[in-house]
């Protein structure tokens, strides 16, 4: 992996090389985009390209984030074996896969994470061709921003932070980002092991994007988080959930789905959404460009696409589903968020160069 590049753009020798192999001028990015479409579209030929369906697949994903019995019915239809691995933020994956991990075929990226993901070609094109149940994805999440014409990812789930707590242990809470800095729930409290969920809880409380690159604000960020840090057990995110079950925690930022699987373990578990608003996500199925087995990583995708097994997906990890032929199968499907409701939540885009500054006070946040 090279240096992480400014969201949306390539550098000039990769945007020569591809808008070359598109038989295009290097002249427009638009051009560029089309010719990701057509390629997305595939032709008749993609099958045969990515050659016979392997026998194993391996799936990187995010912890408790499919049906339990998802991936032994792929591997009962298909005979196809499944190594399936997990982990707890978008940074962990990009890290695993910039250390030079090979073995992984299909991965779930967030959307902020998809442009610098695509500038660097870790995601294969799609060969939509193998993709026909593409076609019950929701119209909202069509051509979205952070990958224009779903040239590399299948829209997958979408979902939101807010703040999970004990009902029977705290009685009333501050549905508020300035719930982290209330002394009151000293050492009863986490919030996520992520930095774009900690250092935007902060800049939303103060008013500020949780997009923000400004480095007074992300400054100011940065002291309330360290101030924050004594009232908090640790930073923790989606296996906090054994925690606020067992009691142990009592309040905890979490999102929506994560909390909702928590909920129906413990009924005491409520879920909050702060009132200064939050920060919303769209998470997406994609193949790497390295995959070993391709073709098996598109016939998951597509298996995960159909309506009855999406829903099932859905119903067991309580996020939103981007797949709107599944949501019209689930008794409860989580409606998208209205205008009105949109009005309080930001969409976490990729901050390109900016990253690394953000990188480097999360780590000053870390060792303060
Ligand atoms: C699954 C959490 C995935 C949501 N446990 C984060 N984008």
């Amino acid at each position: 992996m090279t240096d992480r590049v400014r969201p949306g753009t390539l550098t000039r020798r990769e945007f020569v090389r591809r808008t070359a192999e598109c038989g295009l001028a290097a002249s427009a990015a638009g051009a560029l985009a089309a010719c990701a479409r057509r390629e997305a579209g595939g032709g008749a030929a993609a099958a045969g390209r990515l050659g016979p369906l392997e026998k194993e697949l391996n799936v990187y994903n995010w912890s408790d984030y499919i049906a339990p019995d998802t991936v032994a019915g792929f591997e009962r239809e298909f005979s196809v074996r499944v190594a399936y691995d997990t982990y707890e933020s978008n940074e962990e994956l990009l890290a695993k896969l910039q250390s030079g991990a090979r073995g992984y075929d299909v991965v779930v990226p967030s959307s902020y994470l998809i442009p610098a993901m695509q500038a660097t070609e870790l995601l294969m094109p799609l060969h939509r061709d193998l993709l026909p149940n593409f076609a019950n994805i929701e119209p909202t999440f069509i051509d979205p921003p952070w990958d224009p014409g779903n040239a590399h990812t299948v829209p997958y789930h979408w979902g939101f932070t807010g703040i999970a707590y004990r009902r029977d242990r705290v009685r009333e809470i501050a549905a508020s980002q300035a719930v982290w800095s209330d002394a009151r729930w000293r050492g009863k409290m986490t919030m996520m092991d992520d930095v774009r969920e900690v250092l935007g809880s902060m800049l939303i409380w103060r008013g500020r994007s949780p997009n923000s690159v400004d480095p007074l604000e992300l400054r100011e960020a940065r002291d309330d988080a360290v101030r924050a840090k004594p009232n908090l057990r640790a930073y923790k995110s989606a296996p906090v959930k054994a925690d606020l079950i067992a009691g142990d925690v009592w309040v905890a930022q979490l999102w929506n789905g994560d909390a909702t699987q928590a909920m129906v373990e413990q009924p005491a578990i409520a879920f909050a959404f702060p009132r200064e608003g939050s920060q919303i996500w769209a998470d997406t199925l994609a193949v790497l460009t390295d995959a070993p087995h391709p073709r098996a990583a598109h016939e998951f995708l597509n298996y995960v696409l159909r309506p009855e097994v999406g829903a099932a997906i859905a119903d067991a990890t309580g996020y939103g589903t981007a797949n709107r032929a599944a949501a019209a199968r689930q008794a409860h499907p989580i409606p998208y968020p209205s205008a009105d409701e949109m009005r309080h939540l930001e969409y976490q885009r990729d901050l390109g160069a900016d990253t690394e500054a953000w990188d480097r006070i999360w780590t000053e946040i870390k060792s303060a």
